[in-house]
């Protein structure tokens, strides 16, 4: 297993549109398996193919709070959705920011797993959250583009002030 680089925003490569998995081999199991270790070494309870520049549809999450509940999702498709819920979420793409963001409470989720299956996902509250999040990614939108202009300026601003302090 590896860890792998996580891009960080504004890098254009997280604008990228994940293309979906042909055929679920080995190839997504290893990558999968260096996502999980990824997210959580970073920590974090999710993390999307993109962010480790990988345009494919992967996603891992784990909202469990002993690391005993991994998933694994490929080409996940959100075939219903009702309800809303705000969550203060982070992203490990954009680290030390952390947003209130509305989604749906509910969704139920179409998804591969890493046996080739189809499985339908039932989910609620904070993995509801999660998904929908992770599923951004894989169309190239990050977590901020959901807040207003001025949000958005403030937050591109310290990443900007953070880089030149590190620089
Ligand atoms: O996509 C990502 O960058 C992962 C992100 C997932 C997420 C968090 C919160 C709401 C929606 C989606 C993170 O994991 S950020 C880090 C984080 O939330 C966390 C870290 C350690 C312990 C518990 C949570
Ligand atoms: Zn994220």
């Amino acid at each position: 297993m590896a860890l792998l680089p996580i891009l960080k925003f504004p890098d254009p490569r997280l604008r990228k549109k994940a293309s979906p998995v042909q055929s679920v081999d080995e190839s997504t199991r290893r990558l999968a398996a260096d996502m999980a270790e990824t997210m959580y070494a970073a920590p974090g309870i999710g993390l999307a193919a993109t962010q480790v520049d990988v345009h494919k549809q992967v996603i891992v999450i784990d909202v469990s709070e002993d690391k005993t509940g991994l998933i694994t999702l490929i080409n996940p498709r959100i075939v219903e959705r009702d309800g809303e819920q705000v969550y203060e979420e982070g992203c490990l793409s954009v680290p030390g920011i952390y947003e209130k963001v509305t989604r749906s409470e509910h969704i139920r989720v179409i998804t591969l797993s890493l046996d080739g299956a189809e499985h339908e996902i039932e989910a609620h509250g904070l993995l509801a959250v999660c998904i929908q999040h992770e599923m951004d990614h894989l169309q190239g939108k990050v977590f901020v583009d959901h807040l207003s202009q001025l949000k958005q300026s403030r937050i591109k601003n310290r990443i900007a002030k953070q880089a030149r302090e590190s620089a």
